[in-house]
């Protein structure tokens, strides 16, 4: 039995049970006890606050665990990424009221920055030269310059709205983040490892039909060549032929990050009845 730590409820709670269960596995226990087996994989979820889930990976008392790679980095511990999961994207920013003129780094010099995560900052802020006053607090950090904590905020930013709805501006992006699951490898037996393996393997399928698209067009014979040079495909395309002459059926994937651009190409080479599908799976 592998046993996972998951976030009880939050910003990842839902998009981690989602990934388990485009992987096939769903916990019975709809309420969030502590523990919830699956009922079909040799699995078991532990629900515990976010702030909870890397000491627990290295204690062992979890074998892995989804969270913010924030968190990992704020907390300190030893522990490997064994996979990134593409999803709670955020970056850790240093932002300050919008009238304040900013040139540089070493305007934070001397001021006092409030912050949920000081390690974070702390190490940012001696690889940068910077002394400043951390002062750590545990939640609203965007309303410490409002109210005079502090001259300045270290915090998650997503969109900006929030730092933006309280007067403040980014002006320094110190660090990236997003769901990672973690675990520690030397602690796992022979046993848990199998599990885990198949656990990526299906991980893998999942976030690789996230990130491409499953495309069918018609072509002109005579535009085939230029067409498939493309499209990638996950070897080569697929190309069939259609009733009218002339004419076949272009089958591919195409990465979602390229998506648009690939397929302004193909109006262009005359591709015509695009049509585009998600992967649910894709395994190569
Ligand atoms: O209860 P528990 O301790 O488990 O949860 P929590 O309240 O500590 O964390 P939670 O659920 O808010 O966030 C979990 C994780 O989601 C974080 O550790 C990040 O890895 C990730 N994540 C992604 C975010 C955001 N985006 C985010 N926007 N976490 C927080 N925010 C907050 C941020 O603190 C700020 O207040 O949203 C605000 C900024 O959002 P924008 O969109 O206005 O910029
Ligand atoms: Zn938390």
């Amino acid at each position: 039995m592998l046993r996972i730590a998951i976030q009880k409820s939050g910003r990842l709670s839902e998009k981690s049970l989602e990934l388990l269960s485009e992987a096939g596995i769903n916990f019975a226990n709809s309420e969030r006890k502590l523990v919830a087996k699956a009922g079909n994989f040799p699995v078991e979820a532990l629900y515990l606050r976010d702030d909870d889930i890397p000491q627990c990976v290295a204690d062992g008392v979890a074998d892995v665990g989804i969270v913010g790679e924030n968190v990992v980095m704020e907390k300190g511990y030893k522990l490997e990424v064994v996979e990134r999961l593409g999803f709670g994207k955020c970056r850790l920013s240093l932002a300050i009221p919008k009238n304040i003129d900013y040139e540089k780094l070493s305007w934070f010099n001397g001021r006092k920055i409030a912050t949920s995560y000081p390690n974070i900052l702390r190490k940012f802020l001696v690889q940068n030269g910077v002394k400043a006053d951390i002062h750590e607090i545990s939640g609203s950090v965007e309303i410490s310059t409002g109210i005079g904590i502090a001259e300045a905020i270290f915090d998650i930013v997503s969109s900006g709205s929030t730092l933006i709805s309280n007067g403040l501006k980014e002006v320094v992006e110190a660090a990236k983040s997003e769901a990672v699951m973690v675990g520690k490898n030397s602690r796992l037996t022979a046993e848990k490892k199998e599990i885990l393996d198949t656990l990526l393997f299906r991980l893998h399928a999942v976030q690789k039909g996230r990130k491409n698209k499953y495309v069918l067009l018609n072509a002109p014979l005579e535009k085939v060549d230029k067409i498939t040079a493309v499209i990638p495909g996950m070897k080569s395309p697929t190309v069939v032929p259609l009733a009218q002459s002339g004419w076949c059926s272009i089958h591919s994937v195409l990465p979602d990050n390229e998506f648009w651009e690939i397929i302004e190409k193909l109006k262009k080479l005359g591709a015509q009845g695009i049509l585009v599908m998600p992967i649910e799976k894709m395994i190569v």
